[in-house]
């Protein structure tokens, strides 16, 4: 290598944020930083697909809390990128996806794979631009990772002309340590004093956080000790009636104050409107943005907020805490709540599928459960449409990677490869969907490359059923088509693959193959033909009425 090139200051710029490993498909337009990566030390995961890498990226940031780092190439390679940073802006992970862009001598003249690629990006990132001086690629790496930690967390993007990347420079605009850093914006004591009153005065308060919170369990758990408030964090599409918050909506109606953490009032709590939220009840916004405060003013009606402050909702988290003492709350309230968050339909335990058919999802979940909680370092990934949310109300672990609210499929394989990089000593266990499975197959060949053992269980119904559930409800059975799968053998294909297969029709037969699977030391498929069922209603009152779940 002879002088500093473009790719040396990025490259150089990555490993000071922190970002020991890449995760890429290769290209034209980015081979300069692969070639650069070598004298920086950065780690390539080179993937089957560019969606798999962003995927990656983002369960990276939000298990590791440093921006995960995705680098396509240009034009296609940024294209197929793209859809996969919606799943992480509403997961409020951070992320940066970095993309190769045809030489800035040759645009507007029909360059290679030339494309407005900043403008593809802007809707689904926080902030998306294109380098425009070799020099300063070191201070857009900074101010990417850390727009990307700011505030609400989320994917940026910043495309890197080839030019850029091979230009000789001789010195590196410097940039200060503190560019790569999360601004902070922490809660004033007056506020955190007006939250605190709002809830002493109220007789049934919430506070809910959003996605940005989920890996935050024992910041969540102190807020509720010293609160005497039930904490909810809601990460799912589903919302309200996300089945792992058990019969949540059940209580959710009571609540007389609800405190938003960062969390917006939007679909998932359905607008804070009747008959979700009662009507009378007020709430309290603490948002890091203030145009989403904003929103939530419009949304909730000026007169509905109590209180409300613009604060990162972890600082939030930590001032409420600490400026409450410890404040005894309603706890017969607390108790209603924490009942109804952990109810399961009774009827589950009971359920055991007949010795030839196929396996109930519930039983799938226990004997997942089982694998999970042999670690308390387990990482739970879960994708997928009524599997999924099957998945979710039986199967807990303490660090959890979901698909989330963008309620975009497919993410859960890549998600499971990245867990294994960032988690090298932590058991993996991912349930997923058939149809979900597909998406991002081939990364099992990542996972034999890179040897990243995991455990998937597949939950085959040989069919989409969340849509086909839809129609079925919506159009009826006689119309319910185009949503059929085969029964594959998506074992077989892993082991193709280089991993470990197992096959299993029999719920009788599901721990062995677990056992298998996960003694294998290999990246492990669990194909499990189960019974095609709705996902699960998790609610105390249609239960009381129904008389039955199923
Ligand atoms: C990227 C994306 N494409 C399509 C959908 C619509 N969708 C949601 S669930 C689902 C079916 C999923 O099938 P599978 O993974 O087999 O799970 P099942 O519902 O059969 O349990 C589809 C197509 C989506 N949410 N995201």
């Amino acid at each position: 290598m002879t002088g500093l090139r473009g790719a040396d200051i990025l490259a150089r710029a990555l490993a000071r944020a922190g970002a020991r490993r890449i995760f890429s498909l290769s290209g034209n337009h980015i081979m300069p930083v692969y070639d650069a990566a070598l004298e920086a030390r950065l780690a390539i995961t080179h993937v089957r697909h560019e969606g798999a890498a962003v995927h990656m990226a983002d369960a990276w940031g939000r298990l590791t809390g440093v921006p995960g780092i995705a680098l396509l190439t240009g034009g296609p390679g940024h294209a197929n990128g793209v859809g996969a940073l919606y799943t992480a802006l509403a997961a409020e992970s951070p992320m940066v996806m970095l993309s190769g862009h045809a030489p800035r001598s040759e645009l507007g003249r029909g360059s290679f794979q030339e494309m407005a690629q900043a403008d593809l990006a802007a809707p689904v990132t926080k902030a998306s631009w294109t380098a425009q001086r070799a020099e300063s690629l070191g201070e857009d790496i900074a101010r990417a990772m850390r727009i990307a930690r700011s505030g609400r967390p989320g994917p940026v993007h910043v495309s890197l002309p080839f030019d850029l990347l091979e230009a000789k420079v001789a010195e590196a605009a410097a940039v200060p340590d503190a560019a790569f850093q999360p601004v902070p914006q922490p809660l004033p004591d007056a506020a955190a004093d007006a939250v605190l009153a709002e809830i002493a005065r109220a007789r049934k308060p919430l506070i809910v956080v959003g996605p940005v919170m989920a890996s935050a369990r024992a910041p969540r758990e102190r807020l509720a000790a010293a609160t005497g408030v039930p904490v909810i964090c809601m990460e799912s599409p589903r919302g309200v009636n996300d089945p792992c918050l058990g019969a949540f909506a059940d209580v959710l109606k009571a609540a007389d104050l609800i405190v938003l953490l960062g969390k917006q009032p939007d679909f998932t709590l359905r607008f804070g409107a009747a008959p979700a939220v009662d009507a009378a009840c007020r709430f309290a916004v603490i948002d890091p943005d203030p145009e989403a405060l904003a929103r939530a003013r419009k949304t909730l009606g000026a007169d509905r907020i109590a209180a409300a402050a613009v604060a990162d909702p972890a600082a939030s988290t930590d001032a409420l805490a600490a400026r409450a003492g410890s404040r005894a709350g309603e706890a017969a309230w607390f108790a209603e709540v924490d009942a109804a968050v952990r109810y399961r339909p009774t009827e589950w335990a009971q359920v055991a599928s007949s010795a030839d058919g196929a396996v109930h999802p519930v039983e799938v979940g226990r004997a997942a459960q089982r694998l999970v909680d042999r670690s308390p370092a387990s990482v739970l990934v879960v994708d997928g449409g009524e599997f999924g949310q099957w998945a979710q109300a039986c199967v807990a672990a303490p660090t959890r990677i979901i698909n989330g609210v963008a309620g975009s499929i497919g993410s859960g394989l890549p998600f499971a490869l990245a867990a294994r990089i960032a988690r090298p000593d932590a058991p993996v266990v991912a349930l997923m969907g058939d149809g979900t499975f597909g998406f991002h197959m081939a990364e099992f060949d990542t996972a034999a490359r890179e040897r990243l053992p995991f455990v998937a269980i597949v939950g085959n119904d040989a069919c989409w059923n969340a849509e086909h559930q839809i129609q079925l409800r919506a159009y009826g059975r006689e119309r319910a088509h185009g949503c059929e799968l085969l029964p594959a053998r998506y074992d077989q294909a892993v082991a193709a693959l280089g991993g470990h297969g197992e096959l299993v029709t029999r719920a009788a037969d599901l721990p062995a193959a677990l056992d298998r699977a996960a003694a294998s030391g290999k990246a492990a498929c669990v194909n499990v033909m189960i019974e095609r069922l709705p996902a699960p209603v998790v609610s105390r009152v249609q239960a009381a009425r129904a008389g039955a779940v199923h």
